[in-house]
């Protein structure tokens, strides 16, 4: 094992002269830029260090270099052979970490890899992207771009057919609740189905707050009651809210309001699920920032699935670069998608998630 290190002022010089003195199966341990000269890093002239390892060095006489060694697969040990080293171990650690990494990236050297590339750029997750194209260049010719996509734009249409929005049952009462973390939008949505619902719509409709940490955020829900006209109730205890609930059977939607619980809370998101489970038929919406990073989100989604939410409600579409962290989730999890709010105006925000309009969305370039 040869480990030497090469100081150069270009990276292309000094890999020429690692291929040069250790061979092409030389292995790059670690590089970095520096200043030469100069005072205190100033002026200096700036250079270029890289470290590189190999087995058997050949000459830089151009002498024909040894067979590479297969680091994966330490050789077994010979009678007499020294044993393999430390960094012979760990060479064969990153080698193994770096096949894996490939093998984990996307072929976008494929046919379909354009239209993989552009899912990846609007952040859907590699196993979501990978099942919306499968098979897809049986169906069309994928040297024909615009056709391509027209193709994966259908089938992410079709993805996104499960909507369902709020089913007021034509008689008696139906509750909706909205939970999730804090800020995302709760209070602002229900404000906005409120309004849509009793003055659009012309149900009856109720508000509940059930909301016991902050006095703000009942006030918060009390506002948009007085401006839309719809009742509102404040309860403080599964108890309460099983009370109001049978007192206002002649609402046809009654709206719940949850506080904002952290998904790292256990504690709170078992309260919260001690709420819900006051009737059978309380119809659950997770409500998610768009905003909100795929790998959190799907932290989110996990926590709050003890809640057993029926619907996801994704908010701050306006806000969010992409929506690729719809699309994951929804690939993840049994959930329908109910509403997108789309600002802060109460109480226009806010429509039935448009699968055509997500679709274009998921292939924004
Ligand atoms: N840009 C944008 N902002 C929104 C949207 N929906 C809500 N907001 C804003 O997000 C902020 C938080 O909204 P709330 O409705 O109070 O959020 P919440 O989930 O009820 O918050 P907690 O009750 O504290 O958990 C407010 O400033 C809203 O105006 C949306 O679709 N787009
Ligand atoms: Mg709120």
């Amino acid at each position: 094992m040869k480990v030497k290190v090469f100081t150069s002022a270009t990276m292309q010089d000094a890999m020429n002269q690692v291929k040069q003195e250790l061979g092409r199966d030389a292995v790059i341990l670690q590089t970095r830029r520096f200043k030469k000269g100069g005072f205190l890093g100033w002026w200096g002239k700036e250079m270029v260090e890289v470290m590189a390892a190999t087995d058997s060095a050949p000459a830089a006489t151009g002498r024909k270099p040894a067979p590479p060694v297969d680091y994966v697969q330490p050789p077994p040990p010979v009678e007499n052979s020294p044993k393999p080293s430390a960094l012979q171990f760990e060479l064969a650690g990153m080698r193994k970490m770096l096949e894996q990494v490939l093998h984990k990236m996307p072929q976008t050297g494929s046919r379909n890899g354009p239209l993989l590339d552009l899912l990846m750029k609007n952040d859907v997750e590699l196993a979501v992207a990978e099942s919306l194209l499968s098979d897809i260049g049986d169906s069309v010719d994928l040297t024909d771009p615009l056709t391509a996509q027209g193709v994966l734009r259908e089938r992410i249409v079709e993805f996104f057919k499960r909507v369902e929005g709020i089913n007021v049952p034509a008689a008696g009462s139906k509750a909706v609740a909205f939970i999730g973390p804090t800020g995302v939008g709760k209070t602002t949505t229900i404000a906005k189905l409120a309004a849509h619902f009793s003055i659009i719509k012309g149900y009856k409709v109720a508000m509940v707050a059930a909301d016991t940490y902050r006095i703000s955020a009942v006030e918060q829900l009390k506002t948009y009651s007085d401006i839309i006209g719809v009742p509102i109730d404040i309860v403080y205890s599964p108890a309460e809210l099983k009370a109001v609930l049978a007192k206002n059977q002649d609402k046809q939607l009654i709206l719940i309001d949850t506080t904002g619980r952290s998904p790292r809370n256990h504690y709170q998101i078992a309260e919260l699920k001690a709420f819900l489970e006051v009737a059978p038929d309380i119809e659950t919406h997770l409500v998610l920032s768009t905003t909100t990073k795929y790998k959190d989100a799907l932290d989110i989604a996990t926590k709050f699935s003890v809640c057993s939410p029926q619907k996801f409600l994704f908010t701050k579409v306006d806000e969010a670069s992409n929506v690729g962290t719809m699309i994951n989730l929804l690939h993840q999890f049994p959930a329908t998608l109910s509403y997108i709010t789309n600002g802060q105006a109460v109480p226009d925000d806010i429509e039935l998630a448009d699968p055509r309009k997500l679709a274009e969305l998921i292939l924004r370039d």
